[in-house]
């Protein structure tokens, strides 16, 4: 008897579990009721008292050292299928939560993206602006509607300072500052004093462009805007110039282009004529070259301006111009970069 435990006892000590597999294996061969080692007990218990207390002493170490045995191989097996997932390099990583971007910032950063491949600069200039900058020097008559109270927010009681109500007068700072050829846009934040609604906001966001340069022509316009239409929205798109008035701009059109919506067939988004807005352009005004310092015989070019917000309404059909600043989390997650 006490051969046979001691031949169990060096067994259990050299087993080696390698996998769960092994690990029950071993269970059942000693630990398990029908196991060896109950099996031994079983036949002690028919021994003489005498022997019966020396054989048990050793027997039950055996029990021990085998019980023991198995926790640490199921403790070592456990650790090591842990350690194993925790470096498993297939995984996909667990993604950074950064946030994303405003759809104005993303819509802004592809026009600027357009024009850039075209050689355009981007030009900043100061909101708060003189009268001369945003209205005078952009020929607009001293009685004109748009310096009313009503449209322009002024800086205090100085009639002289105020929000400017279009990006053009980066564009009178660039033509006063610098020499022809200028090729620059200008996106920037313009104010205009109109009751918040989902078509109009007292604030809003602009790219205006300018070409100065000599034999800059209409074509060039058309050609321009066209290749940035088909850029913005899709090769398949239909463009249209139709005539206008800007004070600062002659001759002066309006851009459509065939609605994205309904292919031209006619919804709501285009009013059932098959055509939406995206800009407004035209040639320079001799007399805001003139403004400018810039000679009119000499130098020509075209202008165009966009409200970024219509672009993105376009773009990701947001239907209320008050979603882009109310900052509600659940509108601003939907945006993605579409390039
Ligand atoms: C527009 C539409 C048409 C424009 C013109 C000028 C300047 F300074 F060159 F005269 N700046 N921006 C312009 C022309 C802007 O926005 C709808």
């Amino acid at each position: 008897m006490e051969e046979r435990i001691h031949t169990l006892r060096k067994e259990v000590e050299a087993w080696s579990a390698g996998d769960k597999a092994g690990v029950e294996q071993f269970r059942l061969k000693y630990i398990s009721k029908k196991g060896l080692i109950p099996e031994l007990f079983e036949e002690m218990k028919k021994m003489p008292p005498e022997e019966k207390k020396k054989v048990g002493k050793t027997l039950n170490e055996l029990k021990q050292a085998a019980e023991q045995k198995l926790q640490a191989m199921t403790e070592v097996l456990e650790s090591s299928t842990s350690a194993n997932y925790d470096l498993d390099l297939t995984l996909p990583p667990v993604p950074n939560k950064v946030g994303n971007q405003h759809p104005l910032t993303l819509t802004r950063n592809r026009i600027i993206e357009i024009f850039e491949r075209l050689g355009f600069n981007v030009a900043d200039g100061p909101e708060i602006e003189t009268d001369w900058h945003n209205f005078s020097a952009l020929n607009f008559p001293e009685n004109h509607p748009a310096r009313e109270m009503q449209d322009t927010f002024f800086i205090g009681k100085n009639p002289d300072v105020l929000l400017r109500t279009h990006t053009s007068n980066v564009q009178i700072r660039l033509m006063t500052d610098q020499k022809p050829p200028l090729r620059a846009i200008m996106p920037g934040r313009v104010y205009r004093n109109e009751a918040i609604s989902a078509r109009a906001h007292c604030f809003f966001h602009q790219v205006e462009g300018l070409y100065v340069d000599r034999n800059v022509g209409f074509a060039d316009l058309k050609q321009t805007l066209y290749h940035f239409a088909k850029e913005m929205y899709g090769k398949d798109i239909k463009i249209r110039f139709r005539p206008s008035f800007f004070p600062f701009t002659e001759p002066s059109a309006e851009i459509d282009i065939s609605c994205l919506i309904c292919k031209g067939s006619g919804c709501n988004v285009c009013k059932h004529t098959g055509w939406v807005e995206i800009a407004g352009s035209g040639m320079v005004h001799p007399n805001v070259l003139r403004n400018c310092g810039i000679d009119p015989e000499e130098f020509t070019g075209f202008a165009f301006g966009m409200g970024i917000e219509r672009v993105t309404m376009l773009r990701y059909q947001v239907n209320d111009l008050r979603l882009y600043s109310e900052n509600d989390i659940r509108f601003l997650k939907q945006f993605h970069s579409v390039i």
